[in-house]
């Protein structure tokens, strides 16, 4: 670190102008930005190689709900016009393929530092720089911080006494093993049945001897009908990919699916019973963002279609008792995250998938050969837990990130986030959360979001450089106004009585109970976010003090 000085002002000149913390997505995108403009910038990865969700969610059934062309960067034709998306849906050996093709395209690797893992970030205010701590010792100093460090990269295990103590194989998905696990002739077990857990599940129920699935609560889960994307078709796509974009950038989850804008009440039952059944014959999250709007916000709508959905699991389904326990019966469809399957309920009529209900039968402990229920006992080969994430904030908590006054931000967020736009937080200056809690991106098709947030970061940095400043930090009442907008916001929806990460509930963490919102995602949808961070930069960045 050397002396320097700026606008008259002595400082410290910091190791690097800007470092980003995580490679996935958003941190390559970021990265990509910056590498272009010429700045002095690393990123640090925590893993042993980049990717994120792509590198280290390797279970068998992994992949996109999103479109994959609706998924790749929009930045460069370049890489659009190389770039074969081989299915609808695309799965993780491919997309952590597509992650370092443009990580090789943009020459970016020489910028990245793997196994560089960050334990603290404290924030120097006599020098206004970040002074980082790594895992391996080094220490490393940057004038500008930005976090890229994944909504749901803190997986979470379930607290059930004994599971050290198993002797056969047993991973939370996230950390499915790199090597391939045998599972021919292995009785499986399976805890949870979020998004995660119902791909897991579909894909193995065929290939393993026995599959057990514990199920806490069951979700309302609808049909990818993924399918192959052919070289024609994908040469057909490529030409419509500045439609494909526009049309993301215009609906609330930065999809190509757009509500139906008829209202609920206006059209006969009929009119509504032809629309889902289209829906459900069709790709992806058009039965969930394609519908009525008032799915999402009123309770006799949402029940109607929800029995819609009931009667397609109970024709699926063959045994009627296990239809039952897979149809929820405390929440209406939309309310959580939707999981899309493929033959998922199908999986319940092979003979060699049982289903346990822990309402029921709740797990008492995981025993060296099994799991054991409050009914018996049973004996298993390898234990999978798809048993979800410390969402959105889990990754910060991870890290010790010390604002002014040595303020911890793990303290300050203990009964949930606040930030301003969900880009910056006060007394954490020369911080930006590329993908934060309360940010737009958080809650849409995630690099749709991204390149939005990454774009106005990277035009707040060359604001600060073009008018020599080396500080910006929210202002409390800014930020106040924002949380209280994030939270408002909220009110509006069912999705506020979910029991899941959406609300920040997570059984598995201390002080994330039901019941304690923690307002972790803006609701207000994609085209009013962005519509809204373009409107402070346009304003020279009002809500942020720049010295
Ligand atoms: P989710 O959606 O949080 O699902 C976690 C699942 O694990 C859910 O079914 C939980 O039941 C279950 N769970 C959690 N803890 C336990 C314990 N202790 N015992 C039994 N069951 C438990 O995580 P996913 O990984 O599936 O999906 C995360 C996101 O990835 C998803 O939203 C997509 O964006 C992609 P619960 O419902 O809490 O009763």
């Amino acid at each position: 670190m050397t002396q320097t000085t700026v606008n008259g002002q002595h400082t410290r000149k910091p190791d690097h102008e800007v470092i980003i913390i995580g490679v996935g997505m958003c941190g390559i995108y970021q990265l990509y930005r910056l590498v272009e403009l010429g700045v002095d910038v690393t990123a640090l990865e925590g893993s042993a190689g980049i990717g994120g969700t792509w590198y280290w969610n390797r279970y068998p059934g992994c992949r996109f709900d999103s479109e994959s062309y609706t998924y790749g960067f929009s930045f460069s034709k370049e890489l659009l016009s190389e770039w074969h998306w081989k299915e609808r849906f695309s799965p993780q050996p491919e997309n952590l393929k597509y992650v370092n093709y443009v990580a090789d395209k943009f020459n970016l690797h020489k910028h990245i530092q793997l196994n560089a893992r960050v334990k603290a970030a404290h924030f120097d205010e006599t020098h206004n720089l970040w002074q980082l701590s790594l895992e391996d010792g080094r220490q490393m100093t940057c004038r500008f911080l930005l976090t890229a460090l994944g909504l749901l990269s803190t997986p979470t295990m379930p607290r059930i006494a004994g599971a050290a103590d198993f002797k056969g194989q047993s991973f939370h998905t996230f950390y499915w093993p790199h090597e391939p696990v045998e599972l021919t002739g292995k009785k499986v077990a399976v805890i949870g049945t979020g998004a995660t857990g119902v791909q897991v599940i579909s894909e193995i129920a065929d290939k393993v001897k026995e599959l057990t699935v514990f199920q806490r609560r069951p979700n309302w889960c609808a049909p990818l009908n993924n399918s192959p994307i052919s070289a024609e078709e994908m040469d057909q796509i490529r030409a419509k990919y500045e439609q494909i974009f526009t049309k993301c950038s215009q609906t609330p989850g930065g999809f190509e699916h757009e509500p139906d804008r008829r209202g609920f009440y206006e059209v006969s039952r009929e009119e509504r019973l032809a629309l889902w059944k289209r829906l459900y014959g069709e790709p992806g999250f058009g039965i969930w963002l394609s519908n009525f709007r008032e799915i999402f916000t009123d309770e006799k709508a949402n029940a109607e279609f929800s029995e819609f959905i009931a009667d397609n699991i109970r024709s699926r389904v063959k045994d009627p008792v296990v239809a039952e326990k897979l149809i929820p019966k405390d929440h209406g469809f939309g309310i959580q995250r939707v999981p899309l399957e493929t033959r998922y309920y199908e999986a319940y009529n092979r003979e060699n998938v049982h289903l346990v209900d822990l309402q029921e039968t709740p797990i008492e402990c995981i025993t060296p050969t099994g799991i054991r229920t409050t009914k018996q006992e049973y004996d298993f080969d390898i234990i999978v837990y798809a048993t979800g994430f410390d969402a959105m904030t889990g990754a910060f908590d991870r890290i010790d990130i010390r604002g002014v006054g040595g303020q911890q931000l793990r303290d300050k967020w203990v009964e949930g986030p606040t930030t301003f736009l969900g880009l910056q937080i006060s007394g954490f200056p020369n911080m930006v959360m590329l993908a934060g809690p309360q940010s737009g991106s958080s809650a849409t098709n995630f690099p749709r979001g991204i390149e939005v947030c990454v774009d106005w970061a990277t035009k707040l940095l060359q604001f600060m450089w073009q008018h020599g400043y080396t500080r910006m930090e929210a202002t409390p009442e800014a930020e106040e106004r924002w949380s209280k907008h994030v939270a408002a916001m909220y009110n509006m929806v069912l999705m506020r009585k979910a029991k899941s990460w959406f609300t920040g509930y997570n059984s598995n963490v201390d002080g994330h109970e039901f019941g304690k919102i923690r307002h972790l995602v803006y609701n207000g949808g994609a085209p009013k976010y962005f519509s809204t961070i373009t409107e402070v930069a346009g304003r020279d960045y009002e809500g942020l003090v720049l010295s």
